[in-house]
């Protein structure tokens, strides 16, 4: 009996666990170059490793509120050495000013940047977030 409590109690620790990580641990905050726009986000794992795949969620505000129209873009670079990521990142909108990013990989240690390109309105407004990731 006291195993299934303990069970039931690690089930309802590790649902609350998830769902503040969905929400609330978007611990980078950034604004687009025009600074029109606030970008939150945050990768799992933190810190952000090398050659291996990681995620991000990201959440995008216009004038406080997220963004309910236009899009994202996410890429990176390593200015310094004239490249991109090896693998195309697969997005996608999970609400209203909400996205999930998977496969991103940086491929190599050292000075990433990490791009993020709202467009709304046919105007692209940038963020970028400078990485090293070692
Ligand atoms: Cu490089």
């Amino acid at each position: 009996m006291r195993t299934i409590m303990n069970i039931r109690l690690l089930s309802v620790v590790t649902l609350a666990i998830l769902l503040g990580g969905c929400s609330s641990t978007l611990d980078h905050q950034l604004q687009s170059n025009d600074r029109l726009y606030d970008v939150s986000w945050s990768s799992a794992p933190t810190p952000i490793p090398v050659n291996e795949f990681f995620t991000l969620d990201i959440e995008v505000r216009h004038d406080g509120k997220l963004m309910t129209d236009g899009n994202l873009a996410v890429d990176a670079a390593m200015p310094h050495h004239n490249h991109g990521m090896n693998h195309v990142p697969d997005i996608q909108r999970t609400g209203p000013g909400r996205w999930h990013v998977r496969d991103m990989l940086f491929h190599m240690p050292g000075y990433w940047e990490l791009y993020f390109d709202i467009e709304q309105e046919g105007v692209v407004h940038r963020s970028q977030e400078s990485i090293e990731v070692d």
